[in-house]
Formats: C-alpha cells, sequence, structure tokens
C-alpha cells in the first residue's frame, strides 16, 4: 500500500476533533487509508506541478543572471554605481497656491477621512434608512439557521452573527432589527445579486468562483467545516470506497454536490449522486431509503442526525471529503459595508479572546487592558471611519455575546448538537478562530 505524506497542517486539519459530539471520546483520530489516498493522490500531482514550476523558474533565472552580467559588462564594472534616471513628472501648481518643496505630511490613522461610500451603493445608509437588515439565511438547517416551531422565528448560530451586524449598524435594541430570508442552495446567490439581501449567511463555503464569478465578498470564516458521509449504521459501508455501486442523495447549488464527483472520480468508485433542492428533501430521500448515503458538511449531518426518530441508526463515516470554510459574505462593491460585516465579526472573536462576556461587558467599560478598552469604544474611535458608533462592539457583545457564547447558545454542549470545538477554538486554545488587532 502507498504510504501516506499528509502535511502537518493537512495532519492537524483531517485529525481535528471537529466532528465529534463527545469532547470526552478518545483524542485520537484515526483516518482510513482511503483519505490518505484521496489526500496523497492530489498532492503528488501538486507536487510534480510544483517540481516543473521549480525547474522552470531556475532556468529562468539562469537565463536573467546571464543576461545581466552581459549588460553590466557593457555599462561598466559592478561596483560602480549607475545613476538611475527619473523623468520627473511636472508638478501642477495650483492657482494662489504657493509651490514649495516641503513633501506633504502623510496622513496620520487618527486623521485619516473615513472611507465611507457616498451615493446609491452606501449599503449603511440603506439598511439605516430602511430599520431592518435583510439577511439571506437558512430555515432547514438545526443549529445553523432553523425555523423554531414555538416561535416561528428562524434562529441559530448564523442568524446570530446576522444580529451581530445588526447591532453594530443600529445600536441599542438594533439586534432585533433583522429579517431572515430563507434560501436553498441555489436561491441564496440569486437573493444576494438581486440586492433582496443585505448580507449572506448561511452556512456558505467561500471558494474561490463565489468570491470573483460571482461577486461576493467574504467575511471571517466562522466555521471551519469539512464535508462528510453518512450511511445507515447497518449497511455495512466503513468506507468512502465501500459506496462503490451506490447512490448518495446530495443537495443542488452546494460544494457539497461538486466534492462528491471530484472524490468518486479520485476514488475510481461508480457513483449515482441523486440531487435534491433543499435539505428536507434531501434527507427524506435518504431516510426513505432511496440513496445508500447523504453528503454534506459535516457540521450539516450531525445537525441533521439529532433529528431523526433514531439517530443511532445512522452513522458518519470518519473521512472528511473537502475544506469548507463557512461565513458572512456581501456583494462586491460597497466596501465598507464589507468592513462592517468583517468587524462586527470579529469583534464576537476579539471580545471571547478577551474574556469579555455578555454579563461582563458592562464591567469591562471599567477596566484598565488597552485592548478591551480599544474595542469597546472607551476613550477609542473605532468604528467612527465605517460609519458606525464607537461603541458598536460593546453593543454587539451586550446584544448577542461573544464568539463562544453563540457557539454554545446553538452548537454547545447544552444543545442537542453537541459539536466539540475542535478547530473552531480560538486560536489561543490550539483553534483557528483569530481576530486581527483591533486597534
Ligand atoms: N457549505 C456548502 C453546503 C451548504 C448547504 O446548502 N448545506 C445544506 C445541507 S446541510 C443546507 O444547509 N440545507 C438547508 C436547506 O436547504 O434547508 C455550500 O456552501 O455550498
Amino acid at each position: 500500500m502507498r504510504t501516506p505524506i499528509l502535511s502537518t497542517q493537512q495532519k492537524r486539519y483531517y485529525a481535528s476533533s471537529l466532528y465529534r459530539q463527545n469532547e470526552n471520546e478518545a483524542a485520537e483520530y484515526t483516518l482510513s487509508p482511503t483519505t490518505y489516498q484521496v489526500v496523497s493522490g492530489y498532492k503528488n500531482q501538486k507536487n510534480k506541478l510544483t517540481e516543473k514550476k521549480i525547474k522552470m523558474k531556475k532556468s529562468f533565472y539562469y537565463l536573467l543572471m546571464l543576461m545581466l552580467a552581459f549588460t553590466l559588462a557593457a555599462c561598466g564594472s559592478a561596483d560602480t554605481p549607475t545613476e538611475e534616471v527619473v523623468e520627473e513628472e511636472p508638478t501642477q501648481v495650483l492657482e494662489n497656491e504657493e509651490p514649495t518643496d516641503e513633501p506633504e505630511p502623510a496622513a496620520t490613522e487618527e486623521e485619516a477621512a473615513p472611507a465611507t461610500q457616498e451615493g446609491e451603493d452606501n449599503m449603511l445608509a440603506k439598511v439605516r434608512e430602511r430599520g431592518v437588515l435583510k439577511c439571506a439565511g437558512n430555515e432547514g438547517l438545526v443549529g445553523f439557521g432553523f425555523r423554531d416551531p414555538d416561535s416561528n422565528d428562524i434562529v441559530g448560530f448564523d442568524v446570530d452573527f446576522c444580529k451581530a451586524i445588526a447591532a453594530a449598524v443600529f445600536g441599542e435594541g438594533g439586534a432585533d432589527k433583522v429579517e431572515v430570508i430563507p434560501t436553498t442552495g441555489t436561491t441564496r446567490f440569486t437573493v444576494m445579486q438581486s440586492g433582496e439581501a443585505d448580507v449572506l449567511i448561511r452556512n456558505t463555503t467561500w471558494t474561490s468562483s463565489r468570491d470573483t464569478d460571482l461577486g461576493l465578498d467574504f467575511g471571517p470564516t466562522t466555521f471551519y467545516d469539512g464535508q462528510g458521509m453518512m450511511v445507515r449504521a447497518d449497511s455495512g459501508i466503513e468506507m468512502l470506497t465501500d459506496l462503490d455501486g451506490a447512490s448518495v442523495c446530495v443537495q443542488a447549488g452546494t460544494t457539497t454536490e461538486k466534492n462528491l464527483a471530484d472524490v468518486v472520480n479520485a476514488l475510481e468508485i461508480d457513483v449515482d449522486s441523486q440531487v435534491y433542492e433543499d435539505n428536507a428533501s434531501t434527507v427524506a430521500a435518504f431516510s426513505e431509503g432511496l440513496c445508500d448515503g447523504f453528503t454534506t458538511d459535516k457540521s450539516g449531518l450531525v445537525a441533521t442526525q439529532t433529528t431523526f426518530d433514531n439517530p443511532a441508526d445512522y452513522v458518519i463515516l470518519e473521512e472528511t471529503m473537502s475544506k469548507e470554510p463557512l461565513g458572512p459574505a456581501v456583494n462586491h462593491g460597497d466596501n465598507n459595508w464589507g468592513d462592517i460585516m468583517m468587524w462586527s465579526t470579529y469583534c464576537t472573536m476579539q471580545a471571547e479572546e478577551s474574556g469579555v462576556t455578555m454579563d461582563n461587558v458592562d464591567e469591562m467599560l471599567e477596566t484598565d487592558n488597552p485592548v478591551i478598552k480599544n474595542f469597546l469604544g472607551v476613550d477609542s474611535t473605532f468604528g467612527e471611519a465605517m460609519g458606525l458608533s464607537t461603541d458598536f462592539c460593546y453593543q454587539i457583545i451586550k446584544q448577542v455575546g461573544n464568539y463562544g457564547e453563540i457557539y454554545d447558545r446553538h452548537l454547545g454542549p447544552d444543545t442537542p448538537i453537541k459539536l466539540a470545538r475542535g478547530i473552531n477554538a480560538m486560536y489561543t486554545e490550539g483553534g483557528l478562530i483569530y481576530s486581527p488587532p483591533i486597534r
């Protein structure tokens, strides 16, 4: 058997306890050889390409050095500094203005004018005028975005990040000014493109094509995920290769659909993929026995499993088929709106790192800690450059909580989902959740 070669990062990623429902389970995550083959197969191909590129680069450099040597020989010795000829741009002198040789002092960070957008595309002004933030979301995924049958409200981890942005935009009481527009895997993008929603927060994977072709700008990843496969416990299927000749239920318009095709190809197995429009019909088809497997993000599998009458009748295979960084996104066109999405999300992460919670945020206003003072807006101007009030991050934490609180509320140990933090722990705890400095 081929010896698997995984980079340290890949090992860490695949070995993460992200998908364990019970943190007390053995910390060691063993991978089946199939995963290694899938991963190392891609890696070998990549290495070959990289080697080729390095060779090409080397020959290019040799050529360049040869040319340089000729040039130097022709123009003089290497240690004679050649004078650089700079073509001077004629300086334009405005009327009544004394020409000066003094260079214009660069604006300091404090003095720089806010880069907020004016005109039609000013999303902040538009949302404030409307009085409600429209968020393209999910109503079919327990834990992330789900219609609560008691309140009829759409609630979940993703929805709380919509609330965080609304708290930033509207201030006190703002977290309630959110309208979640339910979307499917396919309609989420059209809803954004038509401008019906201001932000997309619906377990959406950040990919290059969504960022460029679909014109979205992604914010910080709020949940690092990967695609998995669920099968019936009594099916005898233990690894992906056992699915040869089987059928798999998958949802339309998702990365899942494409990854499945890639993995099936890489493993050289024959799988009949049956595509459904939303999670409910995909799951219904699977539980009625129309497919042998059901594939989606592992978080989605874990969450969906908790909704089955007998969750123990189903198992999630250990293999992880892809990288699925899930997070918020806005349309291209208004960078300031993107900044608002970004720093509202990072605010929740920085607050967790600094130990600022919904309960202690008021006391924290009195702290001497400069980091906390800065992001809570105590004697700082954080927020102003985005057209927000300086206490916008305080408002988020006060009304919605920090990242850890949001996670625990919807996915944590006291919920049916019980998803261990795994790689979604703070970087200080060995995870990937990390806010750039707020200063
Ligand atoms: N992260 C993937 C998959 C997202 C996705 O749509 N997942 C499904 C399965 S968990 C879902 O949320 N369905 C809910 C629904 O359609 O009601 C993507 O961005 O394409």
